[in-house]
């Protein structure tokens, strides 16, 4: 089970100090949990859209072993529309500033660098950007800050990815990006990386599919793997299910998957039962290794 961590310049819960600032170590695949504060998200949308609600289901899933979680205030499923970055704020501040009392490590899931500025000053402290930190500000914001960030890979935006993807070879260009852009963001100064393939953001199932297959390699890279499947319409694709909030047995198949393969994280809305079944999982292996 392999070993990974990711480094900030600020204290966060569960870190340690170094000379640099403050790692936080875990191993095996941890959970990261989805708290959605949007009326529109594809499969809970408006069920954590009052501060209140969404700090009791933040407390539970930290209670079951969830190790990060990650408020966001605009969908990005396909064809969604953006929303401002007023509105934004207003949906994910409150939540921020309430979850700090839970100690447990806050992502904010944002394309927008004015509102990862005000949620690192609220007391997030991963940025998580759909767009791969493409804005040179949102590199400015999480490298002054001293903030980790999630890169993902995105083929088009939001409103019409899903319309024609294409790849002469989707793994080698996914991969690749995501390396790339590591570097060129640690350079820029942010303390460290977690890097995902953006399944269902503009990919066909067959892409998804390769790229799922293919985490292996990209997680025996330096840096951590996030897969972040849960609910998708990839899942629907596979087996036919097509209300999202009935897919969470299928997110967990793929999510084990991702996990044997050496991902180091999971995002997930069924959080507690990803929790219990990654602690099965990573105990028969242990068994294995002896
Ligand atoms: N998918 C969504 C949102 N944020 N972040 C990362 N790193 N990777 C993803 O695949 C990803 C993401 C999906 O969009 P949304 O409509 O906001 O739904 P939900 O947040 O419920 O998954």
């Amino acid at each position: 089970m392999g070993s990974h961590q990711l480094s900030f310049r600020f204290e966060v819960p569960g870190g340690r100090k170094t000379s640099e600032g403050w790692t936080v170590t875990w191993q095996g695949c941890a959970v990261m949990g989805i708290l959605n504060a949007t009326p529109d998200s594809f499969s809970d949308g408006g069920r954590h859209f009052s501060v209140d609600a969404a700090l009791a289901s933040a407390r539970s899933m930290r209670d079951s072993g969830v190790f990060m979680l990650d408020v966001g205030g605009e969908s990005t499923r396909p064809g969604s529309d953006p929303v401002d970055a007023a509105t934004e704020l207003d949906r994910v501040l409150p939540v921020i500033r309430a979850l700090r009392e839970l100690d447990v490590l806050i992502s904010v899931d944002t394309m927008k660098p004015e509102v990862a500025a005000a949620a690192l000053k609220a007391g997030a402290h991963l940025i998580n950007d759909v767009t791969g930190l493409s804005q040179p500000e949102m590199v400015r914001v999480c490298a002054e800050a001293g903030a980790a960030a999630c890169i993902m890979h995105m083929q088009g935006e939001p409103r019409t990815m899903q319309h024609q993807p294409s790849y002469d070879d989707v793994v080698a260009e996914v991969h690749g990006y995501l390396r790339e852009r590591a570097a060129e963001v640690k350079a820029a100064g942010v303390p460290s990386v977690l890097l995902d393939p953006g399944i269902g953001f503009g990919k066909t199932l067959e892409h998804n599919l390769a790229l799922i297959r293919a985490v292996g390699d990209l997680a025996a890279g330096e840096d951590p793997v996030l897969m972040a499947a849960s609910r998708k319409k990839t899942i629907d694709l596979i087996a036919d299910v097509p209300q999202a909030d009935q897919r969470d047995p299928g997110s967990l198949a793929l999510h084990l998957h991702s996990a044997r393969q050496g991902a180091a994280m999971v995002r997930a809305h069924a959080a507690a039962e990803h929790v219990q079944a990654l602690r099965v999982q990573q105990r028969i292996e242990q068994a294995v290794d002896g």
